[in-house]
């Protein structure tokens, strides 16, 4: 009897012990596991129905009823070049051609996106754009060809020759915001605040790219663009797009590790 109780106990025991290191593992693997989202390559139009539930919206709310862009769309704005590019030749003073994706209110105030891009031309600095907005909050890089800055950062840039292709990493940590030029950190700052409309329209979440103005003209190439709703990834904690989509899950990186403050 006694050896009994005793065989039942030990049983009792390592079932606790392995159900503590499962659930540990659980947790671990959850907090390493970061990876992209959706990653773009341009080799469709980025609103074409083939890609799925993958497709982004053409100049378009998530729902046309909130609000309606469609107006602005110009289909002679944009082609898809034999190399995999996305062209955008926004030269219509009164159209435009950008592209979100809409998630839902609370899923993007942490999050990365990344682009290879070039930019021609960008008469105001929102014709060629990389974004990640919240309600009110717009994190904008705006991309000319000399130099790329924030929107929000009264006019300070860094330098780059954009005419030539560059990777592009944005990331917002709810009010910190951060660029990086090929991996290097460049630019940190918060996001513009915009008041009415956008104050209160709880739907008006997304991560958007493209020329965004009608008034504005630019010219743009875009050969990838991706982007994680899963945290703020440096290039360091989470590797590009592409190489990480050709080595399938690898990359297990130190995710939802912040940035020094
Ligand atoms: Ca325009
Ligand atoms: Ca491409």
């Amino acid at each position: 009897m006694c050896a009994y109780v005793s065989r039942f106990r030990t049983t009792i025991f390592l079932s606790c012990i392995l159900t503590v290191v499962a659930v540990s593992l659980m947790v671990v693997s959850k907090g390493l596991a970061a990876s992209w989202d959706l990653v773009y390559e341009a080799n469709v139009l980025p609103h074409d129905e083939r890609l799925g539930d993958k497709a982004w919206k053409w100049c378009a709310a998530p729902d046309n009823k909130l609000y309606d862009w469609t107006g602005s769309r110009n289909p002679k704005l944009q082609e898809i070049n034999p190399e995999g590019e996305l062209h955008v030749n926004d030269n219509d003073p009164k159209k435009t051609a950008w592209w979100a994706r809409w998630l839902e209110k609370g899923e993007v105030e942490e999050s990365t996106m990344e682009a290879r891009v070039k930019s021609l031309s960008n008469s105001n600095g929102l014709a060629v754009q990389l974004r990640i907005a919240y309600q009110e909050n717009f994190v904008a890089l705006l991309i000319y060809p000399d130099n790329i800055q924030f929107w929000q950062d009264g006019g300070r840039q860094i330098k780059a020759d954009m005419k030539q292709y560059h990777i592009l990493r944005l990331t917002v940590d709810k009010k910190k915001a951060t660029a990086y030029l090929d991996g290097q950190k460049v630019l940190d700052g918060a996001p513009k605040i915009l008041e009415n409309p956008f104050k209160g329209w709880s739907w008006f979440n997304q991560f958007m790219f493209g020329a965004g103005t009608n008034d504005g003209t630019g010219e743009s190439y875009w050969d990838y663009v991706a982007y994680t709703a899963e945290g703020t990834f440096s290039p360091s904690q989470l590797g590009d797009p592409l190489s990480i989509k050709s080595a399938g899950k690898l990359p297990i990186t130190w995710a939802r590790i912040k940035e020094s403050k």
